[in-house]
């Protein structure tokens, strides 16, 4: 398991926070930030947000696959408690698409983002900022009065949701707490000056303190370029007689490309080998890895037929 991220990542943190939890070994390669990312793109084709997971010659984009993929690896402890899986999802999917973008709003207000990017140049910050407004699709981020206000909201539902139990849904972790506490890993540990916004909240900043306490597992580094002789040295698992759903009139074996419904756009392309009820499956070769297979979920990216 190679896990392609930057330590500063939230979503990162999500999944070294699930490999800690699930007491997994890891091989870690440290991506860049921003744009150009010339040691990823033989991997992914294009898909270029953090983090990826590879295993071998298959390459797994967005941490919703990724979590799916380590649960089936490594099923105990499950990421799925008592709780009903619908209602996990639901409210993990709402903190990776609600939650996330506010706290980041709050976050990088302007004390945060100094602090952030205390050791960047002038010219690294240009290039940051430029590279997520491009991300954005040029639009402007929330204005973080509003996100500030919006985030202790959220918190206050939160804390209501801990009362009387150790973690959101019951009394053992599941997927929505991680997908929860990566926003708030970043208020906590990425600009600690801001972090007083839980003290409103106590039974946040506990959970919060048992979430850290999972660790990250045990990881070792390695570089890109060995990431990528791994590809290279293996085959893609087989996707012979996987169920294939077709709602787009794509046939199997078609070019097609997958990309980001938004933010990070931009799109994978390849051979369409598995669509099945969750995920897709593309084919592609590059001289670098050889043939891999990169997966996508079904949720939140766009399925097109490549033009001919
Ligand atoms: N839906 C994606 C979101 C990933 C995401 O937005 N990651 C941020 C970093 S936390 C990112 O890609 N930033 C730009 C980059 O790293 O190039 C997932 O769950 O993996």
């Amino acid at each position: 398991m190679i896990l392609h991220h930057y330590p500063a990542s939230p979503f990162a943190e999500k999944i070294r926070a699930i490999l800690g939890f699930k007491n997994l070994n890891w091989q870690s390669v440290t991506i860049p930030s921003v744009m150009p990312k010339p040691e990823l793109m033989p991997l992914t084709g294009g898909y270029r947000k953090t983090p990826v997971m590879q295993i071998g010659a298959d390459v797994y984009c967005d941490t919703s696959l990724i979590c799916d993929v380590l649960e089936h690896l490594a099923p105990a402890p499950s990421l799925y408690n008592q709780a009903p899986k619908g209602l996990v999802r639901n409210l993990a999917q709402w903190a990776d698409t609600l939650l996330f973008p506010v706290a980041m709003a709050y976050n990088f207000q302007p004390a945060g983002a100094a602090h952030v990017m205390a050791s960047f140049s002038p010219e690294t910050v240009k290039v940051f900022a430029a590279d997520r407004q491009a991300m954005r699709g040029g639009g402007a981020r929330m204005h973080f009065a509003d996100a500030t206000g919006m985030y202790k909201s959220l918190l206050r539902r939160m804390s209501s949701m801990l009362e009387g139990q150790s973690f959101l849904l019951g009394d053992k972790p599941c997927l929505a707490d991680f997908s929860v506490y990566h926003s708030l890993w970043f208020t906590r540990v990425q600009v600690p000056m801001l972090a007083g916004i839980l003290d409103a909240t106590p039974l946040v900043s506990t959970w919060a303190d048992r979430m850290a306490a999972f660790g990250h597992g045990q990881s070792s580094s390695i570089s890109a370029e060995e990431a990528l002789q791994v590809a290279k040295g293996t085959t893609p698992l087989a996707m012979d007689g996987a169920f294939f759903q077709d709602e787009h009139g794509i046939a199997l074996g078609s070019q097609v490309s997958v990309a980001a419904e938004s933010f990070g756009t931009e799109p994978t392309f390849g051979e369409l080998v598995a669509a099945t009820r969750t995920r897709y499956t593309l084919r592609r070769q590059d001289e670098r890895v050889g043939v891999v297979h990169v997966h996508f979920p079904r949720l939140g990216f766009v399925l097109k037929k490549a033009d001919t």
